[in-house]
């Protein structure tokens, strides 16, 4: 077999510690998950001697071979050019590509573990044949590994060779499973570009039936199989006019007055109490749950979640996690908002925790927050272009958001004097709202409880719940302003509360007078 025909679909590492065989015997279970359908095989073992190396390797390719799969070997070359095998995969810190090439011939396979973009440009450059990218998600597997780079950093690589059209093969490692495998495979696609397969470890080795686990797994890859695919808005429904959505306005808000839906906040010690209370007048039932074992009760009752890591802490990170897991598990809508994202080290690092977690159905930020949310960091900001200069580059956000929404497959809300929404195809301004919203703590926040209520309330088209939610909020608060009763900021927090409120009652009864404010737009 001509190494340009490998297939990668699905690639086991092996690993030959006691708690993984079990008393097992190494070739045995690799010939067990070639039975179902491993379509490469590394040997792995860090700590035998050669002579143990050689004789094991010679075995496993016995078996390989029988199946026509080709076997790699981690590390040593001199072990694969001792069997014969048909290549080696390489780390950073092993022997230089350069020379294993040289070595074993333009023939070998060589793959090179890799976890940014430095690392690729070189394996890609010296000829590596594929690239095993990771840690995807710490792994007890290998506990020493260098960075962990969740499905953000497996998309920025992704995209980076799609955008090079670097021929390289591409497999992703580190914490994958049955549990994530179809997400992560689905998620990571960049601009159309997938990758070729998934590397494992544990979730083959330590099965008690390597051969069923490895044909799930395999099942999965190959038919990328993920719930959260239905969960994205059609590009039918991202074509709609802004006339055609603002028709379906009135109707969200009583599906939300009428079903009550659960909005269950994580969010921040500032605005519990202004959040509880918005989420009442916007007609849902508001629950302030932080602890993540809740969740899972919680999720049975048919609402939606905000992780809101407006205070974020390590016990707080923990908590949204299980609690994503939990709204992921039955399907039901999850609003992220990652507050301060870009301002530390630990926001941005638990920015990608929560992507690498689950799927989030809605990304709601202001501009710095969203553009700290792009893969490698957004053109834009580092221009040093931030909120308040929204006119003139309204554009250029806008194409920012729509990449952003279209990498990650959800519905990206940046707020501002314009707020922007997009699905990944179209995005549509909402020039509705106040200056007041920017003068009191919150007002951001509470628009993501506002979002979960609609997209709970209206599942099935959450773009629409989205823009229905964003113009609702935008009215009230300008109706607001209005008041005789408002003098600045203070007063404008209860008045806003009371206009949610006011308007949604309205909108019930069919008074529509308000929804002749609504500024809806596409702009790109
Ligand atoms: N290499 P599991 S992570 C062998 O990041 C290996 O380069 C990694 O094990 C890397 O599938 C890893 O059990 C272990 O999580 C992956």
């Amino acid at each position: 077999m001509s190494k340009h025909d490998v297939d990668y679909t699905l690639y086991l590492v092996t690993d030959s510690s006691p708690n993984y065989l079990r008393g097992r015997d190494l070739c045995q279970v690799v010939e067990e998950a070639l039975r179902g359908d491993v379509t490469v095989v590394q040997y792995r073992d860090k700590t035998s001697d050669t002579g143990v190396l050689v004789s094991t390797a010679r075995k496993l390719h016995e078996i390989t071979k029988k199946y026509k799969v080709p076997l790699l070997i981690n590390d040593r070359v001199d072990v694969a050019l001792a069997v014969g095998c048909e290549g080696v995969h390489i780390g950073q810190d092993d022997l230089d590509l350069h020379t294993a090439r040289k070595i074993l011939g333009e023939d070998a396979i060589i793959g090179v573990t890799v976890s940014n973009l430095a690392e690729v440009e070189t394996a890609v450059k010296w000829g590596a044949d594929y690239l095993g990218i990771g840690t995807v998600f710490a792994t007890p597997t290998k506990q020493n590994t260098k960075s962990i780079i969740g499905v953000e950093g497996l998309q920025e690589i992704l995209l980076k060779i799609e955008t090079e059209k670097w021929p390289v093969k591409t497999v992703c490692i580190g914490g994958i499973n049955e549990s994530n495998v179809g997400r992560v495979v689905w998620q990571s696609t960049a601009n159309g570009r997938s990758l070729d397969g998934v590397a494992v470890v544990s979730a083959i080795m330590a099965a008690e039936t390597p051969e069923w686990a490895a044909n799930r797994l395999y099942k999965l890859i190959k038919t990328r199989k993920t719930p959260f695919a239905n969960a994205l808005a059609t590009s039918k429904q991202q074509k709609r006019s802004p006339q055609e959505l603002l028709a379906l306005v009135p109707d969200i808000i009583k599906a939300v007055h009428t079903r009550k839906p659960l909005s269950h906040n994580m969010t921040n010690l500032v605005v519990q109490n202004f959040a509880a209370n918005v989420a009442l007048s916007v007609g849902a039932s508001p629950i302030m749950a932080n602890y993540g074992e809740e969740a899972a009760d919680l999720a049975k009752l048919g609402g939606a979640l905000v992780i809101n890591m407006g205070t974020v802490t390590p016990d707080g990170l923990k908590n949204y996690l299980k609690a994503l897991k939990a709204y992921n598990d039955v399907g039901l809508p999850v609003v992220f908002d990652p507050v301060g994202a870009g301002a530390t080290a630990v926001r941005r690092s638990a920015v990608k925790t929560i992507f690498g977690g689950g799927y989030v159905d809605v990304l709601k930020g202001n501009q710095s927050e969203i553009l700290s949310c792009v893969p490698g960091g957004s053109n834009i900001q580092q221009r040093g272009v931030d909120s308040g200069s929204d006119g003139q580059n309204l554009q250029e956000l806008a194409s920012a958001i729509k990449e952003l929404a279209k990498l990650r497959k959800h519905i990206v809300v940046m707020t501002g004097k314009t707020d922007l929404v997009s699905a990944g195809e179209t995005v549509f301004a909402i020039e509705n709202g106040h200056e007041y919203l920017g003068m009191v703590t919150g007002t951001g926040c509470c628009l993501g409880t506002t979002i979960s209520a609609m997209v709970a309330a209206h599942p099935n088209d959450k773009l629409s719940a989205v823009i229905a939610g964003t113009v609702y909020y935008g009215i009230a608060a300008e109706i607001a302003a209005e008041r005789e009763d408002v003098k600045g900021p203070g007063t404008f927090v209860p008045a806003f509360i009371d206009e949610l409120h006011n308007v949604r009652k309205a909108t019930v009864k069919g008074h529509l007078e308000w929804f002749k404010r609504a500024k809806v737009s596409v702009i790109s």
